[in-house]
């Protein structure tokens, strides 16, 4: 799988594309990234990318022209591949659309900056917007490295052996059970026995129930759009007991309506 990134920017991307888990997709040849230089693609003496916006206003606009060769260049390469802009005006991403992203061939990253780029970019030559949340970063750069990361480690052979391929199952719209490792006692706070009981039924149940849990209390949410099974549900009967027991009554409509908002 390739990625172009077309940025103002590009030593931003060195180190986290050498380290970790993206560094050795890349090692691997599972993954190749380039970085491009927008300014690369201005053709007067000044190297020029942006200018001030019609119409007054203050800061600066990302001018058409660079952006539109740069990415000309690069379709004219390879025509099927995609171009995504970084910006909030975005559709939110999930880890559905880092699914369905990790079957293409090609995506070319458009990464603005200052107050965004002149709308006959996006008319003529972005195919898709897509947003990393709902709060403002300096430029796309960071909301770029986001979607890039999500998209890799479901590539086949980044991650340990088969793990992109129980992902789906893995996601399945519930938050992760709570993780523990050594020491068992950390200044008087205990891991759970039930998980030095070598018992996997109680185990997974366990597990089970307390990503139920964590997921009732800070995204119902996603609870509506979980695959819950019966006894799913019978679990999720006792949390809600076990809540209202620990809070003589529940959390209030208001720490609720906190934890839901964020
Ligand atoms: N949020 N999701 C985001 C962003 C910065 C001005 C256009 C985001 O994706 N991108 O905040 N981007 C802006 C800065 C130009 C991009």
């Amino acid at each position: 799988m390739r990625f172009d990134i077309l940025t103002l920017f590009p030593r931003m991307f060195s180190s986290p594309f050498e380290e970790s888990i993206l560094g050795r997709a890349l090692e691997k040849g599972l993954v190749q990234i380039r970085i491009i230089n927008i300014r690369d693609f201005a053709l007067d003496k000044h190297q020029v990318v942006d200018d001030t916006p019609y119409g007054g206003g203050q800061g600066m606009v990302m001018k058409v022209e660079p952006i539109g060769r740069a990415i000309e260049k690069l379709k004219s390469e390879e025509a099927s591949a995609r171009v995504i802009h970084l910006t909030p005006q975005g559709k939110p991403f999930s880890q559905k659309r880092a699914r369905e992203l990790s079957s293409m061939p090609h995506l070319i990253f458009l990464c603005g900056r200052y107050e965004g780029v002149d709308e006959r970019v996006r008319e003529l030559f972005v195919d898709e917007e897509i947003s990393v949340g709902d709060y403002v970063l300096t430029g796309g750069e960071l909301a770029a490295m986001v979607v890039i990361d999500a998209i890799t480690r479901l590539l086949p052979g980044v991650l340990g052996s088969d793990r992109s391929a129980i992902e789906d199952s893995f996601f399945n719209f519930l938050l992760e059970y709570p993780q523990y490792t050594r020491p068992f006692d950390f200044r008087g706070s205990l891991v759970p026995d039930v998980l030095l009981s070598g018992n996997h039924l109680l185990i997974s149940q366990w597990r089970r129930k307390e990503a139920l849990r964590r997921t009732w209390i800070r995204r119902p949410d996603l609870l509506a759009r979980a695959d819950l099974t019966p006894g799913d549900r019978k679990l999720l009967e006792e949390i809600e007991k076990e809540h209202c027991e620990s809070q003589g009554g529940g959390l209030s409509a208001k720490t609720l309506n906190g934890l839901t908002q964020g």
